[in-house]
């Protein structure tokens, strides 16, 4: 079998499964959820799995095994960006599915039992939060987020459970250790080095810590005709002082980044000087303190802007989770595997974060990255090559190999 062109038709077909616009748009809880669901059973179904939907709404394919070894975990998420690529996420689930079909095509019994898990909401797009299935089985969800709304002001505890979740289950979901060994999560770069490097494949070395914030500008509205420049407390103005020293100061920080994703106005009418800017700064850093720092530094800029143009400023952080480090144990075997497939793979850092960044809290974690054309990400034009996700499949296979031998 061809795996790789098996990969880009089930991932073309899954891509379907979106709200209409460009490339994919695959929110939690969704009737597009739902139907990339049933595609991904049949993809655990033909993987020789057996199927249940936890009660964070996690699907979980589990191979037959009968030894009582600790599983492996192999998992990535369902969800995208809104007009996001056909990989992110996704292909991780559909690997080691792949990889599972080939080794049952070998005949190779494994001495412990394998489970693919396809997560709900990695992206934390839909509600201000994220990594729901993770941390519900690593004891980690904040209950809290179950009252965090969408744009509808639809509740993620609602939709989860219209959905057929259970949010009072969620606290009872937590994974006994000893009952998993590893998590592994396939996923596409979404950078560019494997490009500049010529390579299939990547060991992934940590996942960058993560935080974001909410942030207020207030001054006051009026004509924007009649009222004179002197003297006017606009709240944009205060706000485009802001964004652009976040942005020039993260640029000569190496290894961090800073970004405001959204801004809303009000009134946010052409003719009335804008009284309110809101809007999210997302930091990140593969070091904790760098980025506690550098936040703690974008409040006093924040304040002494607002001051300079006579406006009002909050800031409040919203999310944050801690940069992870990769098992170096397993990140050895996913090397082995990488040679036995003929692939000199480099280790790099990840600057997006994953699943992985929760499941570390349960048990060692790593990350294969997949080549990723020309480091575009969270765009329709995200691209996997057919002959580097055969190569995955290829290395899956060994590193579950590699995984058995070590039993
Ligand atoms: O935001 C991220 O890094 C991930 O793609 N959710
Ligand atoms: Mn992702
Ligand atoms: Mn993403």
């Amino acid at each position: 079998m061809d795996w790789g062109k098996e990969a880009e038709r089930r991932l073309n077909e899954i891509a379907t499964c979106s709200a209409p616009g460009p490339g994919v748009t695959r929110f939690p809880f969704t009737p597009e959820h739902a139907a990339a669901l049933d595609v991904i059973r049949g993809w655990m179904t033909q993987a020789g799995l057996s199927c249940h939907m936890d009660a964070a709404a996690t699907l979980i394919g589990r191979s037959a095994s009968t030894a009582g070894a600790p599983a492996v975990l192999i998992g990535s998420h369902q969800d995208s960006v809104r007009e996001g690529g056909r990989y992110d996420g996704i292909m991780g689930v559909l690997i080691g599915c792949l990889a599972l079909e080939q080794l049952a095509a070998e005949g190779v019994q494994l001495p412990f039992p394998v489970e693919v898990l396809a997560f709900a909401d990695e992206e934390g797009v839909r509600f201000p939060t994220a990594l729901l299935g993770p941390r519900a089985l690593t004891g980690q969800l904040d209950p809290d987020a179950l009252a965090m709304t969408d744009a509808d002001g639809v509740s993620l505890r609602a939709a989860l459970a219209q959905f057929g979740g259970d949010p009072d289950a969620l606290g009872q979901m937590r994974r006994p250790r000893d009952r998993v060994q590893a998590y592994l999560e396939i996923h596409i770069e979404q950078g560019p080095v494997l490009q500049r490097d010529n390579v299939p494949c990547g060991i992934v070395t940590g996942i960058c810590g993560i935080e974001r914030n909410s942030i207020t500008f207030s001054g006051e509205t009026g004509h924007a005709g009649t009222v004179p420049m002197q003297g006017r407390r606009d709240a944009l103005v205060a706000a485009a002082d802001f964004i652009a020293r976040v942005h020039d100061t993260a640029a000569g920080r190496d290894g961090l980044r800073a970004t405001v994703g959204t801004l809303n106005l009000k009134p946010a009418v052409v003719n009335a000087i804008p009284r309110e800017a809101e809007l999210t700064l997302e930091i990140r850093a593969l070091s904790d303190e760098e980025r506690a720092a550098f936040a703690a530094e974008a409040q006093v800029w924040g304040t002494e802007i607002a001051a300079a143009r006579g406006t009002a400023f909050s800031m409040s952080r919203t999310y944050a989770q801690p940069a992870v480090p990769c098992a170096p144990a397993l990140m050895d075997t996913l090397e082995a595997a990488c040679r036995h497939s003929g692939i000199a793979a480099p280790r790099l850092p990840s600057g997006a974060t994953h699943d992985a960044s929760a499941m570390a809290a349960l048990c060692e974690t790593a990350m294969l990255f997949v080549r990723c054309r020309d480091g575009i990400s969270h765009r329709p034009e995200e691209f996997a090559s057919a002959e580097d996700m055969a190569a995955a499949v290829q290395v899956t296979c060994e590193f579950l190999k590699g995984r058995a031998e070590a039993a």
